[in-house]
């Protein structure tokens, strides 16, 4: 399957064009894997009809997972994740004010019934694996490479404690 061809399995949501420096990350680490991703600004606030949409059509589409990250009072996330049942991983993105704290607590204290799994402030790499990963379940050949990824860390690990040896 090409992942450029291919439908989109992961939507990559952020509140703002300005959050992309943050979700880039995660865009590459679904470009490493090969997996079909859409990219699109949904802004809970400026743009609320077309939030709804977005969740609401997301898994007849196609979409496996949602990617949603978002600065400050960070809605986006929690919004989407109450009108769908895909998996929804929160990115708070920082801004230049509170460095990212606010944005970590309006995505992390979701009430009861509608997770978000949320990852660190800017964390937005590891929201990209999580996606993978969560693919991985139903998808061995992808499996199989982020298991090669888990070994390519630990031998950067390995390689580095052997020169700190030399
Ligand atoms: C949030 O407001 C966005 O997710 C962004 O992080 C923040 C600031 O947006 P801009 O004013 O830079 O467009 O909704």
């Amino acid at each position: 399957m090409s992942e450029s061809t291919a439908a989109p399995l992961v939507g990559v949501i952020m509140g703002s064009d300005s959050d992309f420096s943050v979700m880039s990350d995660a865009v590459q680490a679904l470009r490493e894997f090969g997996i079909p991703h859409e990219v699109e600004v949904v802004s809970a606030h400026r743009t609320p009809d077309k939030m709804v949409s977005y969740a609401r059509e997301a898994a007849a589409r196609g979409l496996r997972v949602i990617i949603a990250g978002a600065g400050g009072a960070a809605h986006l996330p929690g919004m989407v994740a109450s009108m769908t049942t895909l998996p929804v991983i929160g990115v708070p993105v920082p801004l230049a004010r509170l460095d990212g704290l606010d944005s970590l607590l309006s995505i992390v204290q979701m009430p009861g019934g509608i997770p978000v799994a949320t990852v660190s402030i800017g964390g937005a790499k590891n929201a990209g694996l999580l996606a993978a990963r969560i693919l991985g379940t139903g998808d061995p050949e992808l499996s199989a490479r982020l298991d090669a990824y888990a070994r390519e860390l630990t031998d950067m690990v390995d390689e580095k404690n052997t020169a700190l040896q030399a």
